[in-house]
């Protein structure tokens, strides 16, 4: 009998696992200029969905900073055009712009930063997409933000 119990224990925290919807990404950014993931997809069960963000890259932050920054891929054009240095490291090089979804600051190497996004801020059926708004990055660093 406690050795059916213990089976059904089993599989049941292990059904657990494979339903519950993971509601965190671990992200790398590295010295090529790449994110290690191009599609990060949001499960709707997630109130809050965490991007943890690490700088793998060895180039001091004011020569090659990492960030990440989320917004609609509609207005990416935009947001990457009033990117001025001016605005400093710890803004990403962005001013304030309701556009701006959620972002970071720049990440030298080694550092990391945890972004709590708040999941009632996407709609399903919309494009987002997350890149570093480093000068010269986001051609390269960036990829699809979906709720689904
Ligand atoms: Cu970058």
């Amino acid at each position: 009998m406690k050795k059916i119990l213990y089976t059904l224990l089993f599989l049941f925290s292990f059904s657990n696992v494979s339903f519950a919807a993971n509601c965190a990404i671990d992200l790398e950014a590295n010295g090529m200029m790449q994110f290690s993931t191009s599609a990060i997809a949001i499960d709707s069960s997630c109130r809050k969905f965490t991007i943890n963000l690490k700088n793998t890259g060895t180039l001091d932050v004011n020569l090659a900073g990492h960030n990440v920054v989320i917004s609609k891929k509609a207005d990416f054009n935009y947001l990457t055009s009033i990117v001025n240095p001016s605005n400093g490291l710890d803004n990403g090089y962005l001013p304030e712009d309701k556009k701006v979804i959620y972002k970071t600051k720049f990440l030298g190497p080694n550092e990391t930063i945890s972004l709590v996004l708040d999941t009632n801020k996407f709609a399903k059926g919309e494009e987002y997409i997350f890149w570093c708004s480093f000068l010269g990055h986001w051609g390269v660093m960036n990829g699809s933000l979906t709720l689904s």
